[in-house]
């Protein structure tokens, strides 16, 4: 075996040629958001001294307000893509409307576009509990060389064209597809070169762990409430452990190296749930299914789904296969 771990920039230029329409451009995308990725996981870092180094004067100078690090990482990254010039059009779970970029020397040439939720689970900040960055890259299907449209964002999530995210944890690691299975990358912080330390990750078919926030319970559908009783029952492997970060790429990240299933259902409370098809749902089903995962609305296929809107909310069922597939049984069977 090749005891010496593959850089993700190598492993970058040794794929580029796999991708199914390579120029060379989706490359330089997914090395720009490698970039921000590093830069983004500095400020987390030392999130717990703010206090103090603004205190000291070290990082507030002109006397203004500590920026909230959510606001600090959808800047980063919108930065970082547009001074790079390589993508058309970027949309943000912290924007309100997309932003549409012109190229410096050619109009508009650029054909991928990104959504991205910036930094998912920022309320774990103030308590030093892991977070993480969630992105998703599809191509225009508008004209290149005219200005993005909204129909360039509300594509099914089956149109992806690649999708990640970077978990800032005890390590920080930074995992994707290109529709070619997922790959995860640890970040040495010494040296700041992230390494390929999960090459082929999978899904186990099934598990023991499932991820909801159970305080909900009496909100959620009868077939929703139904399947959590089923994981709790004593039979053959049940019941299963409960585990909820509140942090979805942390709970993702785990499910996938143990097996298990994450359920944010919807509840009387919030008709479609909370999290959002675009910016959370639909990259985390493509990062899922490329490792031989599941990831369903209670009904069907996430990436299925025809968006209608930027910040559409929707059901999320994802994780090992069979878990899913029996979380779905327990709501059909519900509704009968
Ligand atoms: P955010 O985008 O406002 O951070 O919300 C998304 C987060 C997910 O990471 C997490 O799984 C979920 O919200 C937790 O929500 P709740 O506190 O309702 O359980
Ligand atoms: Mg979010």
């Amino acid at each position: 075996m090749d005891k010496r771990h593959k850089t993700l920039g190598e492993f970058i230029i040794e794929n580029q040629s796999s991708f199914q329409y390579s120029s060379g451009e989706l490359s330089k995308l997914i090395n720009a958001i490698r970039l921000a990725a590093k830069v983004v996981n500095h400020e987390v870092n030392k999130a717990g001294l703010i206090d103090i180094l603004g205190a000291a004067g070290d990082t507030n100078i002109q006397g203004e307000d500590q920026q909230k690090l959510d606001v600090l990482a959808n800047e980063k990254f919108i930065q970082t893509l547009k001074n790079r010039e390589i993508v058309c059009g970027i949309a943000s779970e912290e924007e309100d409307d997309f932003i549409s970029i012109n190229s410096q020397d050619e109009q508009h040439q650029n054909k991928y576009i990104v959504l991205i939720d910036p930094l998912d689970g920022s309320s774990n900040i103030d308590v030093n509990v892991s977070v993480g960055t969630i992105f998703s890259i599809y191509r225009r299907v508008t004209p290149v060389g005219t200005p993005v449209t909204i129909d360039d964002f509300l594509q099914p999530g089956d149109n992806q064209v690649a999708a990640g995210y970077i978990v800032y944890g005890t390590s920080t690691m930074l995992v994707y597809t290109t529709g070619d299975g997922v790959n995860g990358f640890t970040l040495n912080p010494a040296i700041g070169t992230f390494y390929l330390s999960h090459p082929n990750m999978q899904f186990p078919e099934t598990g023991k762990i499932y991820s909801v926030n159970e305080g909900n319970y009496i909100h959620f559908p009868q077939g929703v409430k139904d399947y959590i009783k089923y994981c709790q029952q004593e039979e053959g492997d049940r019941p299963y452990t409960s585990r909820y970060i509140g942090s979805l790429v942390s709970d993702f990240h785990r499910n996938m190296i143990k097996g298990g299933i994450y359920m944010y259902p919807k509840s009387s409370k919030a008709s479609e749930g909370k999290l959002r098809l675009l910016y959370e749902c639909n990259p985390m089903a493509f990062l899922a299914e490329q490792a031989n995962g599941k990831a369903s609305d209670g009904k069907g296929r996430i990436m299925a789904l025809k968006p209608t809107e930027l910040h559409q909310r929707v059901p999320f069922f994802c994780g090992s296969t069979k878990m899913v597939e029996k979380a779905e049984e327990f709501i059909a069977n519900a509704l009968k």
